[in-house]
């Protein structure tokens, strides 16, 4: 392939309720898209999926747009690439900034897609075609509201309740949830949020049977959580940390967790998603997709990629409407009653990119061409 151009959107996009984690809360998303075009006048698109601050990762919306812009778009237009899995290497020399190169390396799989008129998943080595669905709740003001939106999402059919904890918001929470709702299938995410001194407080979680603890220690260690591992029942389920394939491949072989959340826009892409899902496929580590607050764009790549035989537990990806009045995509993402999502069968990402909604909601635009 050939990229001819690059175009990218800044959009700024209001959740429909604000979202919390151990971090800090969103009120309202800034996404970089990028648009792909080769000289036949195919078109791929796909999404940056860092955080408005570094505070998941050091990526944020005004590194990736600058390293996006000023740095990798010009080492890929005007380029001749053998195909969407060489678009990773095409950007290797340059280091780390994953979800900037992710927009570009996504749009490409689409593009590709499109252009061989097949589904994205299919093109990707999909072979579930109906993926099951979870959600994530951040952090609320008071437990009440907490029961409530998951009676809302029980309601909805997910198929498992992912809920944000911290240290002012732990024990006694999932206490009470479980006093509530009983056996639901639950979880909980820390962001690192804690450390090894913690460890009673996070032994003491055992007694609740979740399903699994993800990332409760430092963002950047597989070390330490290796140690907790070896102290707790609950399954621990990596996030921040697993960057690469080697990254995966050294944290199975620590024991350092027994689940990965694996995020296209965390390891770079597709093509770096497909390499650690066979990892740990072969290595009997169940994945699944994780979510970044995505818009319709970087969430049509999110089910397309969960598709693959080794996506084996409930992801993070859930209906458009539980984030925004009105996607960017159409048909907007639904879940089944069953808690499910269906990969489309047209072209592509398999979803029309609505421009006039984007146009209503661009903040900025930049053109690299060849
Ligand atoms: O840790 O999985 C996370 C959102 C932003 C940053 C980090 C995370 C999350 C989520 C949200 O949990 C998942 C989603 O609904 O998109
Ligand atoms: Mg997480």
């Amino acid at each position: 392939m050939q990229i001819k151009k690059i175009e990218l959107i800044e959009i700024n996009l209001p959740l429909v309720h604000f979202f919390e984690t151990s971090f800090g809360r969103t009120y309202e998303r800034r996404i970089i898209l990028a648009r792909v075009e080769d000289a036949n006048g195919n078109e791929g698109w796909g999404e940056a999926t860092c955080g408005e601050t570094p505070s998941y990762c050091e990526e944020w919306t005004e590194s990736a747009w600058t390293v996006l812009e000023k740095i990798l778009a010009p080492l890929v237009v005007g380029r001749t690439i053998e195909s969407a899995a060489k678009v990773w290497d095409a950007m290797k020399q340059i280091r780390g900034n994953r979800m900037a190169k992710s927009a570009i390396e996504t749009a490409c799989w689409d593009l590709e897609a499109k252009s061989l008129n097949v589904p994205l998943w299919r093109h990707l080595g999909g072979v579930n075609q109906e993926i099951s669905c979870g959600v994530s709740i951040g952090i609320q003001d008071s437990v009440e509201q907490l029961f409530e939106k998951i009676q809302t999402e029980l309601d909805a059919g997910y198929q498992r309740i992912k809920i944000k904890i911290a240290p002012h918001w732990d024990y006694d929470v999932i206490k009470r949830v479980r006093e509530h709702f009983g056996d639901i299938t639950l979880m909980g995410d820390a962001n690192s949020a804690y450390t090894l001194a913690d460890i009673d407080k996070l032994k003491s979680l055992d007694e609740f049977d979740l399903m699994m603890l993800e990332q409760p220690l430092a963002y950047d260690d597989i070390v330490d959580h290796a140690k907790l591992q070896r102290e707790i029942k609950t399954p621990i389920c990596l996030d921040e940390p697993i960057r690469s394939p080697d990254d995966a491949r050294k944290a199975i072989e620590l024991k350092s967790g027994k689940i990965i959340n694996l995020k296209n826009g965390r390891v770079g892409g597709h093509t770096q998603s497909k390499e650690i899902e066979q990892i740990c496929r072969e290595a009997g580590v169940p994945v699944w997709c994780g979510g970044m607050l995505e818009s319709g764009i970087g969430r049509a790549h999110n089910i397309a990629i969960s598709t693959l035989a080794g996506y084996t537990m409930p992801g993070d990806v859930s209906a458009s409407k539980r984030y925004w009045a009105e996607d960017i995509i159409a048909p907007e993402v639904e879940v089944s009653k069953n808690g499910t999502i269906i990969a489309p069968e047209n072209g592509g990402i398999g979803f029309e990119v609505k421009r006039d909604r984007i146009n209503e909601l661009t903040v900025r635009k930049a053109k690299i061409s060849f």
